[in-house]
């Protein structure tokens, strides 16, 4: 195997990729936004912002008392008028809007005409329980149109929705119902999952037992037998079919609240990240634009999150709406009924904008080129990926087998909290690195700083900062400000910067690199190692399908690096070459990084942990490597994974 090639890895990646002169010729950005945003931040936004229908136009562009800021103020505009009437009105009534295809292969093609009646007729039926500007609306629902059709009738009568992911527990979505008080549920009998129903409603009734919900509005979709509390318990047929299907939008302010999101931190209780109107909706539409090059009416855009993250929120709802994209929306995975299913998927509706997480390419990966190979995926113009740190031997797969190396990779960084794109390379304007998500966007200012909140200049790491404001930042936490104030302003206060919990690097030219949460990053004696680069240099060894990696306290050297690989399914398993193997990896590791990354230790698994938006719980991995007791696996999204990775384990030894 030695003699076999080795990909390079962060530390040594070197290679560029320039945008054709074709794809640059008809990109919808340039290099001069750059300079025009950096000359006058808040003209440029302001040019953002008009992006969308005002029913009254702001006074002000930026009202900035930090860390609060208010954007657009005084205008008015109504979100779901944005993502669907005004489209209608200027004659797009019959293009389609969404191209939604079920797991077990039934399809709906729901056009803008179609869009605006279902959105109207749910307003009706919120209205009529009772639901009205300001009140809050829990949403747990699987990838259908309905979830789309209840996150815009909750923006178009101004309630705020909480989507909570279709996977999570009982417990977990109560938890979520209790703290935004919300009045109504939106939920569903069942959903397909792996090609089977797997029940929904029965989660519901245990959340909402003893909250403030005072409805529950079901939708149908796998047809099991539900249980039902009469009075409180409401079919979406029963209800929303029999509304109107006009509905006249009522314009709220540019800081009137439209959604919270719950995004975990580093307490056990999650945090209602906050985000309002008009500065959110801009900067969704603005990136959406610009950074997956999306022509209306041309393009066909996919993006394979779940409603229940917030890369569904802006790039499956409101930026793809406002902008009047032609959307792929699939219900299911990605294995279900085979591998190849996100490509048949591509084929059949000639996808042009593709976006997914690193996690899923890697999973692609492990299955095997061949699958994509069997596909016509000629259509495909863009590649987007979100979610951790693309390592290069990914991203080159994703060029190679996918692209047909001949696509711009968007490698797009950005949080629940900053609500869109922050730090991306622009399709058609930059020379993209393997692996770097490059530099801030037109409009947003970054930066990499040390202890002291110093930049650190070219070649070095420390801590990504946003410095500046930005239009669809957080407004808060849900009734926390003191949280708000810790969590993302006080570790830098005195400088004023936003701290993204993010450990990030220039390289020599300053493209960024993101190195993983800084919770993630390592310190071995005294050295600070980044997971995502240990990751990195073990996934570009041959043998290795996924690694995680994460750091165990060591007596000696403060941390220890212990990693967990995933191997290629045709390298062989007995004892022998297992330890041979192992040995292999740890002189790998020392070759690419350095002697100081070699792993402490290297376990051999079948599956990684995950939560439903592919990232890897190296909480959960820590209390293995530290020999503890397995916390809390509620928010996995197969909590039978952590059993599975034990009882390996305990096998092994
Ligand atoms: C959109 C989303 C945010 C955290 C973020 C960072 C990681 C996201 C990334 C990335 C490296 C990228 N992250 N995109 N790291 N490169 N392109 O993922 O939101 O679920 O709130 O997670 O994800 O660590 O801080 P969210």
């Amino acid at each position: 195997m030695a003699d076999e090639p080795t990909l390079s890895n962060l530390s040594t990646e070197t290679r560029s990729f320039p945008p054709s002169a074709e794809f640059a010729a008809q990109a919808n950005a340039t290099e001069e936004w750059y300079a025009r945003a950096e000359a006058d931040r808040e003209a440029f936004w302001a040019e953002q912002a008009e992006r969308l229908h005002w029913n009254q136009k702001w006074e002000k562009v930026l009202d900035w008392q930090p860390p609060f800021a208010k954007w657009f103020v005084g205008g008015k505009l109504n979100v779901a008028y944005n993502c669907v009437d005004r489209h209608v009105e200027a004659g797009y009534g019959d293009q389609v809007a969404f191209h939604w295809e079920g797991e077990p292969g039934d399809t709906r093609t729901i056009t803008y005409a179609d869009l605006k009646r279902e959105v109207c007729k749910t307003a009706n039926a919120l209205a009529s329980l009772g639901v009205k500007a300001g009140d809050r609306v829990a949403i747990q629902l699987p990838m259908i149109p309905e979830a789309v059709f209840s996150m815009l009738a909750c923006a178009r009568l101004g309630a705020m929705h909480s989507v909570v992911f279709g996977g999570f527990s009982a417990s977990a979505l109560k938890a979520r119902i209790e703290d935004a008080e919300c009045k109504l549920l939106i939920t569903s009998d069942g959903q397909f999952r792996r090609g089977k129903p797997a029940p929904m409603k029965e989660n519901a009734d245990q959340a909402v037992e003893g909250t403030t919900i005072e409805h529950v509005l079901v939708v149908k979709r796998t047809e099991a037998d539900v249980p039902w509390t009469e009075g409180r318990d409401i079919w979406w047929h029963d209800l929303v079919d029999k509304q109107s299907d006009e509905h006249t939008p009522e314009a709220f302010d540019s800081e009137h609240p439209l959604f919270i999101l719950y995004t975990s931190g580093t307490t056990g209780k999650p945090k209602g990240i906050l985000h309002t109107s008009g500065g959110y909706l801009t900067q969704a539409a603005y990136t959406h634009h610009v950074v997956f090059d999306h022509k209306p009416g041309e393009s066909v855009y996919w993006c394979t999150a779940d409603i229940g993250w917030v890369t569904g929120h802006s790039y499956i709802v409101y930026g793809p709406l406002a902008n009047r994209a032609t959307s792929v929306m699939y219900e299911g995975t990605p294995n279900t009924p085979h591998e190849g299913r996100h490509w048949e998927i591509v084929q059949k509706y000639g996808v042009t904008i593709y976006y997914t997480a690193p996690t899923l390419i890697r999973t692609f990966m492990k299955w095997g080129s061949d699958i994509p190979a069997k596909y016509d995926l000629s259509s495909l113009r863009v590649l987007g990926s979100v979610g951790e740190p693309i390592n290069p031997e990914a991203w080159m797969w994703y060029r190679e087998h996918v692209g047909r190396n001949n696509c711009p990779i968007v490698d797009t960084w950005w949080q629940t909290e900053t609500g869109a794109i922050m730090i991306s390379p622009l399709p058609g304007v930059t020379v993209a690195k393997p692996g770097s998500a490059m530099r801030p966007l037109p409009g947003i200012s970054a930066e990499v700083v040390n202890d002291d909140g110093k930049p650190v200049g070219k070649g070095n790491g420390g801590y990504l900062v946003l410095d500046k404001p930005w239009p669809s930042m957080l407004r808060g936490i849900w009734g926390d400000e003191q949280r708000y104030r810790e969590t993302y302003w006080s570790r830098f206060a005195e400088q004023g910067y936003y701290f993204a919990g993010d450990g990030a690097k220039y390289d020599e030219d300053g493209a960024i690199w993101l190195l993983g949460r800084v919770d993630d990053v390592m310190n071995v004696s005294g050295h600070r190692i980044s997971t995502t680069e240990v990751e990195s240099a073990l996934v570009s060894h041959p043998a290795v399908a996924e690694a995680a990696v994460v750091g165990a306290s060591d007596p000696t050297t403060g941390q220890g690096i212990v990693a967990f690989v995933i191997l290629r399914g045709n390298v062989a398993r007995d004892e022998a070459s297992g330890t041979e193997m192992i040995k292999e990896l740890r002189d790998h590791v020392a070759k690419e990084i350095g002697p100081i990354a070699k792993p402490r230790q290297i376990m051999v698994v079948e599956e990684l942990p995950k939560t439903r938006s592919g990232k890897i719980m190296r909480r959960l991995l820590r209390d293995v490597a530290e020999n503890r007791e397995i916390g809390d696996v509620t928010t996995l999204a197969d909590s039978t994974v952590m059993d599975l990775i034990a009882k390996g384990l305990k096998e092994g030894t």
